[in-house]
């Protein structure tokens, strides 16, 4: 009986200019390009085994066995490397997440980065990170960034083949992300059913598509330029106007709180006394999450944990992109998460 092994750790990202909007369902392509930070704090490991004595795949998240409905969800993106290599066989998928369960991250695309990697080296695929976020973006769109650090583009491409993710620098310059964790629930609208439903039913949808496509050269200028205020302002307005094309779709719907809105008031509160930039963007949740220098976060954590319980102000950095690992890295893995309050 054989056993082929694969071991991956991928981190979280943060879109600058969002992904929202697909214009193939099936294959994951986009409505338009993205741009992201990959976070250093948050991150998942994931062994993946191909083993010969299995009769169906398996799938432990947390060391906790998963639910048919969840393990197809990894059956079918294992399909993906099944049709592209010829492989018969099943496999063992153990994820771990090393998320605070008060960031509310807990996110498919560190999974679906990790994921896919894991799965090709325990194949033996020699493969670009490149053409590996191809296969990665089949599990979850926003994975596709997770397999670089720093900043990263999606390049929403002309076809399965060329959407895909590429650096576009590694993010050594001084740079921060503070999560406002505000509410942590279940989020009550999925993001790809919200993004499906405002591409059908905003009148503001085409806008948000033309306007994308500009933020996103102007922000690769300002990242050459390592132009942080302008970086920033472009993030911030980006967000904003995707937020903008739920708040007019119809019915309308809105991924926003109250504590939202007092956490972004917050931020508009402390940037302002502090004379310090610093610049919000939400996703598909109620949290918010502020994009900063490095050298400045102390302040700003400081200053926004007058307004916002302690617990709820985390703090990042750059993260690298995906690599492998080893089986002793696993073990330690195991060993930190059973220690550890960081994971949900
Ligand atoms: C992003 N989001 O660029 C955007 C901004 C949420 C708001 O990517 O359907 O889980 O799996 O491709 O990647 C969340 O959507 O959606 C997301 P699918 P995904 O980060």
């Amino acid at each position: 009986m054989s056993k082929r092994v694969g071991i991956a750790r991928a981190h979280t990202n943060i879109a600058l200019i969002k992904y929202w909007g697909k214009r193939d369902r099936d294959l994951f392509l986009p409505m338009n390009s993205s741009l992201s930070l990959t976070l250093d704090a948050f991150y998942t490991d994931t062994r993946v085994i191909f083993d010969d004595s299995l009769s169906a795949d398996v799938f432990y998240l947390n060391k906790e066995k998963q639910s048919s409905k969840e393990l197809e969800k990894i059956s079918q993106f294992l399909d993906l490397f099944r049709e592209y290599t010829g492989e018969k066989g099943f496999v063992c998928v153990e994820s771990l997440n090393f998320v605070p369960t008060a960031a509310g991250l807990a996110s498919s695309a560190s999974a679906f980065a990790a994921l896919a990697l894991a799965t090709a080296t325990a194949l033996g695929l020699e493969m670009s990170r490149e053409e590996l976020s191809t296969f990665a973006r089949r599990g979850s769109g926003s994975s596709t960034r997770s397999l670089f650090g720093g900043f990263v583009e999606w390049d929403m491409g002309t076809g399965s083949a060329d959407s895909m993710a590429h650096p576009v620098d590694d993010a050594a310059w001084n740079i921060g992300m503070i999560i406002l964790a505000v509410d942590t629930g279940k989020k009550k609208i999925a993001s790809r059913v919200g993004m499906e439903h405002t591409v059908q039913t905003s009148p503001f949808y085409p806008m948000w598509v033309e306007t994308a496509a500009q933020d996103l050269q102007e922000m690769k200028a300002a990242i050459i330029q390592q132009d942080f205020e302008r970086l920033g302002q472009i993030t911030e307005h980006n967000g904003m106007k995707m937020h903008a094309t739920t708040l007019s779709a119809n019915p309308p719907f809105t991924y926003w709180t109250a504590a939202t809105m007092k956490a972004q008031a917050a931020v508009r509160q402390v940037r302002e006394e502090f004379g310090v930039p610093a610049y919000m963007t939400m996703d598909a949740g109620p949290n918010v999450k502020v994009l900063c220098r490095a050298s400045d976060m102390g302040r700003l954590v400081k200053g926004l944990k007058e307004y916002l319980p302690a617990e709820q102000v985390l703090t990042s950095l750059s993260g690298p992109g995906t690599y492998i690992l080893s089986e002793a890295d696993w073990q330690a893995s195991q060993v930190a998460f059973s220690r550890g309050e960081h994971h949900d």
